[in-house]
């Protein structure tokens, strides 16, 4: 494409009009800085014109560099389009709408003047890319704004709806309609002007801010430290910041463009950007192209007022959607609404909520007893007891009930989604909706096809997700589905580890110190160890050679569920959530050992971590094998947003990658010898190992 094409440049009277034309939302792709710098050139060049507008085609004024063009190693321009702009002798305007994100906004902040839209969001969102703003953003924003806000704006990379921004000062004027009309008129009403405002050349910001609080930038790094332990590009953006604050403009920029480069190579950076294309690729399912139809849903219905179901109706309620909530009881019903109410009032208490907002939430979830007041439904979600006689009763109502076309979704975790369709006519309006705990929070859905979903339910069911604030990810019909399936060996292993002689607080550290919230075993405790005691005797009714845990068997036995009960694999105080190492357990732990006959042995941080992870990628591969997962990348998406897998190590797989598929195999193979048959590889591992190929571009075998 030439550059004429990806920048137009026209003229309206006097005023000389840039549009950056490079769908889908203007990245900064090869060509267009360049398209730019010729149409400025122009613009000043032409004596017809006194000022010019920068603006965006389409959807969006620019979303930033092109996140593909990274880590290429390409020579950066002589020229930066943002100086260029700003030195720019005739007034330029940004005319936003959509989107000024990272590399767009820096190029608004080298204009003059900035005027939005309506509904346009405004950011720096490089840290969520493991990058900081390269291109001036780290020197202007503080100028523009002081850099107490721009350090809070650039460390959180949130998204600014127009509103706030021109409250913060970002931008001059926030129009209604006709955004290129009113920029036009805005820049006829400046072009004298002189001399005309940039933003290189402010200070007073700078200055009242420093003085009011000197100890902002250690205040932040001490305030981030958990969160961004193992990462670099927080302090490194904290950093940049502070260089506008210490050194005049033009070496601010250098200081900014070394802090730049260094996370531009990182693995950190390498991770986070993965992680961003693999939860758009997550989005396209191979054989539903966008030609399938996607049912329009606009009333929910949500059965089972439970933990689950409370949550579900939560997340659409959350999203404006209208959900109607319906329980067998008055009093089961009453329980579930009371418990939404009260999830909202924390967060009322907490400040994340507005009062007035939670009433308008709360006022969207509607409580029934009668199937047939949701009849009329677009969609409805089962969230019941997890027993499948339970959900095909379930299933049974709804078949009878509900309006046709409309979508039926299982929330089942792990039961066979074929088995529920088949107490419907209609299995190909069936499809699993698996939401994580708490559902309301996690951002995760997978959405799982049975044999005999319509490509339209499961489109329609991913379009749904999204509707909702999820990250639906689709997959096939297996027991544990992909996400828990490829998580279940992890889960068996960190118990047999402690036969071995780990202790739960030793493998716990090592997960926190690679980057999870919390180990596995406090997660265990606050999810409840009859939940794991459940599926793991389903597991075993289902298959005689099913690896028991001996030692998980007798806590629950010994009614240790967890946090609920005050003891789990930790042991807690009355009213307080924090584990503390109980020696009853290491006692349990050393006699169950004991009575194994399992030798006692010492483990690495490292051994510990792979024996974790690698018996999950071992699974991951098999599922991938047996066409239930699309991709690798899908699963990591899974892990990212359903079990708190740290995203700058970009997921299971790509974590995996790190190591290579070589020295997987052989690492899993030496475990197979020494360990037998559930270390078995996976005939796609081999094949991985064989033609070097990484993990990420495993795919299922062609069809
Ligand atoms: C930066 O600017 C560094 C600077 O400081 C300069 C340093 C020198 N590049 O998300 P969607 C694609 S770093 C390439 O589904 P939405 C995306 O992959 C950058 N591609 O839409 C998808 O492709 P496909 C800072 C990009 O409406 C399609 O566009 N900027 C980019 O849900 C639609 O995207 C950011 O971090 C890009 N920058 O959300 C913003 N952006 O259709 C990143 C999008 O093939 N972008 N694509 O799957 C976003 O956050 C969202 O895309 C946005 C729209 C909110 C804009």
């Amino acid at each position: 494409m030439s550059e004429k094409e990806l920048v137009r440049f026209e003229k309206r009277g006097a005023i000389g009009i840039i549009t950056v034309d490079n769908p889908p939302v203007n990245a900064l792709s090869p060509g267009v800085p360049e398209g730019i710098l010729a149409a400025v050139e122009a613009g000043n060049a032409d004596p017809a014109i006194k000022a010019m507008i920068l603006t965006g085609a389409g959807r969006s004024f620019i979303a930033g560099a092109d996140i593909r063009e990274f880590g290429k190693g390409k020579p950066r321009p002589a020229r930066k389009t943002q100086d260029v702009l700003e030195e720019s002798e005739k007034p330029i305007v940004a005319a936003i709408h959509g989107f000024a994100l990272g590399g767009g906004l820096e190029y608004a902040l080298g204009c003059h003047y900035r005027v939005a839209l309506k509904g346009t969001k405004v950011g720096l969102p490089e840290i969520a890319l493991g990058l900081l703003p390269g291109g001036g953003g780290t020197q202007r924003l503080p100028r523009l704004i002081g850099p107490k806000k721009a350090l809070d704006l650039i460390t959180s990379g949130r998204h600014v709806p127009a509103e706030e921004a021109k409250q913060l000062g970002i931008l001059d004027e926030v129009f209604d309609a006709d955004l290129v009309g009113s920029a036009v008129r805005f820049a006829e009403g400046i072009a004298d002007t002189r001399p005309f405002r940039r933003i290189c050349e402010l200070s007073d910001k700078l200055e009242a801010d420093m003085k009011a609080e000197p100890g902002m930038f250690d205040a932040k790094r001490k305030e981030i430290a958990r969160r961004a332990r193992n990462q670099k590009a927080p302090y490194n953006n904290i950093a940049a910041v502070e260089a506008s604050t210490t050194l005049p403009f033009a070496e601010g920029l250098k200081r900014e463009r070394e802090l730049f480069e260094e996370l531009e190579k990182s693995e950190e950076s390498r991770a986070l950007r993965y992680a961003f294309f693999a939860e758009r690729e997550a989005m396209r399912v191979p054989d539903i192209g966008k030609d399938v139809p996607v049912k329009k849903v606009e009333t929910m219905a949500v059965v089972g007022a439970g933990t689950m179901g409370g949550g579900i109706a939560m997340s659409c309620a959350d999203f404006g959607m209208p959900v109607r909530l319906l329980e067998a009881s008055q009093e089961a019903l009453d329980r579930g609404m009371a418990r939404i109410r009260k999830n909202y009032e924390v967060s009322v208490q907490r400040g994340s909520l507005a009062a007035d907002e939670m009433e308008r939430r709360f006022a969207r979830i509607t409580p029934v007893i009668d199937y047939d007041d949701i009849a009329d439904c677009d969609a409805v979600i089962e969230a019941v007891f997890e027993q499948m006689d339970v959900k095909k009763e379930v299933f049974a109502k709804l078949d009878a009930t509900m309006k046709d076309g409309a979508l039926l979704l299982t929330n089942t975790s792990a039961l066979d989604v074929d088995e529920i369709a088949s107490a419907t006519k209609r299995p190909e309006a069936v499809a699993g909706a698996h939401f994580f705990s708490p559902a309301n929070v996690m951002k995760m859905l997978e959405v799982v096809r049975g044999e005999k979903s319509s490509k339209e339910t499961v489109a329609s069911t991913m379009a749904l997700g999204k509707a909702i604030g999820k990250v639906p990810v689709a997959c096939g019909n297996c027991d544990g589905f992909v996400a828990n399936r490829s998580r279940a060996p992890f889960n068996s292993e960190m118990v047999i580890l402690l036969e071995e002689g780990c202790l739960p607080e030793q493998v716990d550290k090592v997960m926190i110190d690679f980057g999870y919230p919390m180990g596995p075993f406090a997660v265990g405790d606050l999810a409840g160890l009859d939940i794991g005691y459940a599926g793991r005797k389903r597991r075993a009714d289902a298959n005689p050679n099913y690896r028991k845990l001996p030692i998980a068997d007798k806590l629950y036995e010994m009614g240790r569920y967890g946090q609920k009960t005050g003891a789990g694999w930790y042991r807690y105080e009355k009213g307080d959530r924090t584990p503390h190492p109980d020696p009853e357990v290491a006692k349990i732990i050393k006699e169950t050992a004991a009575e194994m006959g399992v030798e006692q042995k010492t483990f690495t941080d490292q051994e510990i971590l792979r024996r974790l992870l690698l018996s999950s990628v071992n699974e991951a591969c098999r599922i991938i094998e047996e066409g239930i997962a699309y991709r690798a990348s899908d699963i990591d998406i899974m892990w990212l947003y359903g079990f708190g897998f740290p995203r700058y190590r970009g997921g299971l797989m790509f974590w995996a990658d790190q190591i290579g598929s070589r020295d997987v195999y052989n690492q899993i193979a030496a475990w197979h010898q020494q360990y037998g048959d559930r270390w078995k590889p996976s005939a796609l591992l081999r094949q991985l190992a064989e033609s070097g190929t990484p993990f990420r571009e495993a795919k299922p075998p062609a069809k």
